[in-house]
C-alpha cells in the first residue's frame, strides 16, 4: 500500500489526520528526539519543508528524524532542491492560487531529472494560498497573492480546478504564522464540492482551532510554528 492510499484509508475510516510541519532551517538536528517527544499523541505525519532552505539541509533533517520515529515523512518543498529520497513521499505541489508560472509548472520540471531516479512516492498535490492577514512567506517567495478569504467561491473553484487537474489531495493554507486561520465558511465549502482529501493549515496554534478544522471539512490539519516554540 502506498503511502498515499494508506492515507486515504485512514481518512475513509474517518480518523482526523494532524501533520507537524518542520522547518529545516528552524530546527535542531541533534534535538530530533526530543522534539518527537513534544509533539501531540494524535500526530500521524510529519511534514518536512520550508520557503528557504539552503540545498542539502532538508535531507540531514529528515535523515535525523527518520532515526527517531516511524510516523511517515513526507516532503513540503518550497523549491525542487528540497528533494530527497530519505523521505516517505513528495508532495508535488502546484501553486494554484497563483499565478506565477514556475511555482505552476516550472519548479515541477526542474524536479523530474531527480525524481526519475528515485523511488519517492509522489503525490500531485493542489496547493491554495488565502490571505491569514499578513504577508506569508509563501507569498513573498513566489511573488503571488493570496486569495482573499472574502472570495468563498473563487476559492471553492479554485480547490475544484486543482481536483480535476489531477491532484489527488488539497493544501488550503493560510500560510504559516498567519494571524488568522482559513475560515470554517471556506473550509466547509471547499470539502463540500471535493471529491478528494483536504488538508488545512496556517494560523492554528491551538486544540480549539483544530477541532473547529476538523468539523468544518478538514481530513487533515497542519500545525506548525506552534510546536517550533517548545524548542
Ligand atoms: C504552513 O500550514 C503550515 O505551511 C503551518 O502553518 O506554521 O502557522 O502552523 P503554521
Amino acid at each position: 500500500m502506498t503511502f498515499l492510499q494508506s492515507l486515504q484509508q485512514q481518512i475513509f475510516e474517518n480518523q482526523k489526520l494532524l501533520a507537524i510541519l518542520i522547518d529545516p532551517e528552524k530546527f535542531e538536528v541533534d534535538q530530533a528526539a526530543p522534539f518527537l517527544r513534544t509533539l501531540p499523541v494524535d500526530t500521524t505525519h510529519i511534514f518536512v519543508g520550508g520557503s528557504t532552505v539552503p540545498e542539502g539541509l532538508t535531507d540531514k533533517v529528515v535523515t535525523a528524524l527518520k532515526e527517531c520515529t516511524s510516523r511517515p515523512i513526507f516532503i513540503f518543498p518550497g523549491s525542487h532542491d528540497q528533494i530527497t529520497e530519505k523521505a516517505d513521499a513528495l508532495m508535488f505541489l502546484s501553486l494554484l492560487s497563483g499565478r506565477n508560472p514556475e511555482y505552476l509548472i516550472g519548479q515541477q520540471v526542474k524536479a523530474i531529472s531527480q525524481l526519475r531516479a528515485s523511488n519517492l512516492e509522489v503525490i500531485p498535490t493542489g496547493y491554495i494560498l488565502v490571505d491569514g492577514g499578513h504577508e506569508s512567506a509563501v507569498q513573498r517567495v513566489t511573488g503571488t497573492e493570496p486569495l482573499s478569504q472574502e472570495k468563498v467561491q473563487e476559492i471553492v473553484d479554485t480547490a475544484k480546478a486543482g481536483e480535476l487537474l489531477g491532484a489527488q489531495w488539497i493544501y488550503l493554507e493560510a500560510g504559516s504564522g498567519a494571524q488568522y486561520p482559513v475560515s470554517e465558511t471556506i473550509i466547509k465549502a471547499v470539502k463540500e464540492d471535493l471529491a478528494i482529501p483536504l488538508i488545512v493549515g496556517g494560523g492554528i496554534r491551538s486544540e480549539v482551532q483544530k477541532i473547529r478544522a476538523y468539523r468544518a471539512g478538514a481530513d487533515m490539519v497542519v500545525m506548525g510554528t506552534v510546536y517550533e516554540k517548545e524548542q
